[in-house]
Formats: C-alpha cells, structure tokens, sequence
C-alpha cells in the first residue's frame, strides 16, 4: 500500500473520504427558467444565509484556497453555481438569503430561484443546510429547513463558525439549535473553516449522500415530456 500525502497524513486518522481530482465550473443558473446543467450527474446542494461562511466551507471541503469567493460583501451572488467535481457529482452553490443590508425586494428573489431548483432537479441528491453556530436560526433559516423538508430531499445540517465558541458553549449552542429546529443532534455536522474540524464528516456525509438512489419527489412539471409511443 502507498503511504497518504504527508501534507494530509499527520492530520487524518482514516483515509480521505472524499478525494478532490478535479473541480471544474460549469456556469450559472441566474432564473429559474434560464440555463442549468444538462448533465444527469447526482448532485449535492449547498445553502444558508449570507455570511454563514458558505464559500470557507466549500474551500475547506475542496481543499483549495480560493475555489468559492470569501466575500467581503455579503449577498452578492444572485446565482447559483455549478461545478464539475471529480467529473462524477455536480455541486450548486445557491446564492445566501436574508443579508439585512439588501432590500427587502432584493431579499425576496433567492425564494423562487432556490426554490425553483431544488424542486425541478431529478438529479438532487441531497442538500448542505448552513447555520452559523453563534445565531439563533433565523425565519429565513426556517423557511429555508421547511422548503427542504417539504421537497423531501435528504437534508445535512451543517453548524459553522465553531472556532468562535469554547468547546462549551459551541456544544451548549448545538443542543439549542438542534432542539429549537426539531433536528436529531446526530444529524448535525459542527464545522470549522478556520480548523479545519468537520470537514471529513461532512465528506463522509455527502459521499453517503452520493450512494442513494433519488427518491425525493420533483415536480413533473419539470420532468421530460412522456413518451407516449
Ligand atoms: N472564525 C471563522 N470565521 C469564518 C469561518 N467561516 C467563515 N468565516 C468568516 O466569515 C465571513 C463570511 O465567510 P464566507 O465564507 O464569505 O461566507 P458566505 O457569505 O456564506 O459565503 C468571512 O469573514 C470568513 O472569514 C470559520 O469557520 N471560522
Ligand atoms: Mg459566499
């Protein structure tokens, strides 16, 4: 057997779960009726307030330094992103809702853009729900959890920011979110750009995610026309 890297050996207890060979942007879906990917790859949603730390997380995961933009400007990106990863899943990176310093109308826009993807995919596999670990889940972070769970689609939830917290009060504040979004804190995924921590589960998490078949219902709207031959 061939030795791990040595720059990911000191720090990794078991092989990586999710090795990234390549990454590759594929565009953007700016409406809901404009351009998405046509490929028939399984794909893993990410998705959460502006500043969650969406793109440090996506960095980490990826394990490059500026593969999403850390964004000085929070709510910008009115699009969602699609990439190429490994050539065998595509993530989306849906743009962040709910940024105060934006309109209230300009605010209203993620609703049916994400809304309109996440229940036209057949291809969605699963999606990467953010919180930040030193707030309280927002309504926007509730209508978001409830839109997921009204698709049906397999849902992890991911706690950022934990470096910001004692290990106390981090774990304090994942039983208070857990408790107060009704989720099994099991299902929670605590994660820290700046340590690195979580990273592997997540992987794990979405390599599971990636070994399930479809299940969750699309609206056949959306689905090809029947062939009636
Ligand atoms: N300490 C710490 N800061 C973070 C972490 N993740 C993101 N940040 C900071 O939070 C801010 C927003 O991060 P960004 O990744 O751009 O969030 P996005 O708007 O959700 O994409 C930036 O100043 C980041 O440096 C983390 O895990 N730990
Ligand atoms: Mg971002």
């Amino acid at each position: 057997m061939s030795p791990a890297p040595a720059d990911d050996a000191a720090h990794r207890a078991s092989p990586d779960p999710l090795v990234i060979r390549s990454l590759e942007f594929i565009g953007p879906m700016a409406t809901v009726d404009g351009w998405r990917p046509t490929s028939t790859l399984p794909e893993i949603a990410f998705a959460g307030r502006s500043n969650v730390g969406k793109s440090s997380l996506l960095n980490r995961l990826v394990r490059r330094k500026a593969f999403a933009r850390v964004s000085r400007t929070p709510g910008r990106t009115r699009e969602i992103n699609f990439f190429s990863v490994n050539g065998t899943f595509v993530l989306s990176d849906l743009p962040g809702y709910g940024y105060a310093r934006i309109s209230k109308a300009r605010q209203a826009e993620w609703r049916p853009l994400i809304e309109g993807y996440l229940r036209r995919s057949p291809n969605l596999r699963g999606v990467v729900q953010l919180l930040d670990v030193r707030r309280d889940p927002t309504d926007d972070d509730r209508l978001m959890l409830d839109l997921l769970a009204d698709i049906g689609v397999p849902t992890v939830i991911c706690v950022t920011k934990v470096d910001k917290l004692s290990k106390q009060a981090a774990a304090a504040q994942l039983e208070t979110i857990a408790r107060t979004l009704q989720l099994d804190p099991e299902q929670i995924i605590p994660f820290s750009a700046e340590t690195g921590e979580g990273r592997d589960a997540l992987a794990e998490a979405l390599v599971a995610l990636l070994a399930v078949s479809s299940e969750h219902a699309t609206d056949p709207a959306a689905a090809p026309p029947a062939d009636l031959d």
